[in-house]
């Protein structure tokens, strides 16, 4: 049975908040998700919630006919409950009853996969517990008091307190080294663009990966299909080969527990160079849902040196207008079917020209001997050509700005890039000097030095 309050007093003021007809709607898909059959919804408007119950007292009568009538197992509330709220409504209703956050672990729970998803979804789990343990904790040491058996039941207590106090100390610390090794190994494939996949869960972000990319993860019609990050190589055309990841998906007012503990799962998105925000244009809730996304961002501290909004599902769309709506509020966005491969021709020169911005286009003539700089350039920035003199060697490449800037220039001349100046610029140029294409380059053949200095960290895998 799904049940929601709708506070009329916040609504208007929380942009984050549905805005759809059927309110429920994203409860149900949550449930079902979760492997919930709806048996019915009941809705109640009122400006706050009610203290003991959230619901009104006459509305919990008529859930609980409701429940029994429909033969409800449990009773699913899209707000967060209280643990006295909870126990009070178990106890009229005579069912279990869960709030929006504990269906949203217990999703992650049954469909954690791999390892670390499996370790963040306990501590969200535990964090989320203890306090309302604690509660209750406090709660039984109080009767035992009445009945007298202070000594016992106490100890009992602070032993199951101290238990799940180190459980959650354990998973931080182990979270904390994957963390650390994540960290490490995104921050070793710095002589590849990474791209990361971010936006609401359902968007399409695995079927645009998919379809990018010729790979089959998992991409379904259920919400948090995908729970753990993937990397694969995107030959963007024009460009050359990026990677792109897909991650897990957010929702509104996602718990914060998970936020934290999915920490190492996002450190893709967290050290990407473009972050594409894909989008279901054709959900009545898009622009609450961009909103969302963007305020998940924003408390994960991904501050994205560029964000390309892209909106997915164009072919559902019933008209023009609601297509004009969404470009005149974003007009920077770019709008596609990961499914019919609509508009992806566009969609690329999009995202060639957004990871171009902030690029420097340069021409570097250097000594052949100076390893220093020619390995600074193969990890930093993206080669496009050399050329061997004798003693000298021109490049020219693309360089984050960022990184031009830290770059130790002695011994280097740097100019903008030229067209076609480059032979006459290089005054030891010869005639058998060697003009490779970018797709010839490998950074192993220019740092050898710096890889083997990076050899203790084997890059995270890509499939
Ligand atoms: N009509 C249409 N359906 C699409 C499009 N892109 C994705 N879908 C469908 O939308 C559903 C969700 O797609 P996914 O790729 O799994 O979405 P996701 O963003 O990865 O979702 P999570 O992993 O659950 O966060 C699937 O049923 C897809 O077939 C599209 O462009 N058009
Ligand atoms: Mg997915």
């Amino acid at each position: 049975m799904l049940v929601g309050v709708v506070l009329t007093d916040h609504r208007p003021t929380n942009p984050a908040h549905p805005t759809q007809d059927e309110p429920l709607d994203e409860l149900a898909g949550l449930a079902e998700s979760a492997g919930a059959v709806v048996a019915g919804r009941m809705l109640q408007r009122r400006a706050h919630p009610d203290v003991t119950y959230y619901l009104g007292k006459g509305k919990v009568e008529e859930l609980r006919e409701l429940v029994v009538g429909e033969e409800a197992d449990v009773a699913l509330f899209d707000n967060d409950l209280s643990p006295g709220q909870k126990r009070n409504l178990e106890k009229e209703l005579k069912v279990k009853v869960l709030d929006r956050t504990e269906l949203i672990l217990d999703i992650f729970a049954t469909r954690a996969r791999t390892h670390e998803a499996r370790l963040a979804v306990e501590l969200a789990q535990l964090e989320y517990a203890l306090p309302r343990l604690k509660r209750m904790w406090t709660h039984l040491s109080r009767i035992k008091k009445g009945i007298g058996m202070r000594g016992p039941g106490e100890k009992q207590i602070e032993e199951d307190r101290r238990i799940v106090e180190r459980r959650i100390r354990d998973l931080r610390g182990e979270l904390h080294t994957i963390e650390g090794r994540r960290e490490r190994q995104v921050a070793s494939r710095h002589d590849r663009l990474t791209i990361s996949l971010v936006g609401y869960t359902n968007a399409g972000k695995s079927t645009l990966l998919n379809k990018l990319t010729g790979s089959d993860v998992l991409a379904e019609d259920r919400l948090f299909a995908t729970l753990d990050t993937r990397t694969r190589r995107w030959q963007l055309p024009g460009w050359g080969p990026v990677l792109l990841s897909d991650t897990v998906g957010f929702i509104r007012d996602l718990p914060h527990e998970l936020i934290a503990s999915f920490k190492a799962t996002l450190e893709e998105t967290r050290q990407a160079d473009l972050l594409l925000h894909v989008a279901d244009a054709s959900s009545p809730d898009v622009f609450a849902q961009i909103s969302s996304v963007y305020s998940v961002l924003e408390e994960l501290h991904v501050e994205a040196k560029r964000t390309l909004l892209v909106l997915n599902k164009a072919d559902m769309l019933a008209d023009d207008g609601a297509l004009h709506r969404l470009m005149d509020r974003y007009p920077n966005a770019v709008a596609i079917s990961a499914k019919s491969g609509l508009g992806l021709d566009r969609f690329a020169a999009m995202v060639s020209e957004a990871l171009t911005d902030g690029f420097l286009d340069l021409d570097i003539e250097t000594g052949v001997d100076n390893g220093k700089l020619l390995a600074y350039l193969a990890s930093h920035g993206e080669i496009r050509s050399k050329r061997f003199g004798e003693e000298r060697v021109l490049i020219h490449c693309r360089l984050p700005a960022e990184h031009f800037g830290r770059m130790d220039k002695t011994g280097a001349e740097i100019r903008p890039h030229a067209n076609g100046a480059a032979g006459s610029a290089s005054p030891n140029a010869t005639a058998n000097e060697a003009q490779l294409d970018a797709g010839q380059l490998d950074a192993g053949r220019l740092d050898a030095s710096d890889l083997s200095r990076q050899s203790d960290t084997s890059p995270a895998p890509v499939e």
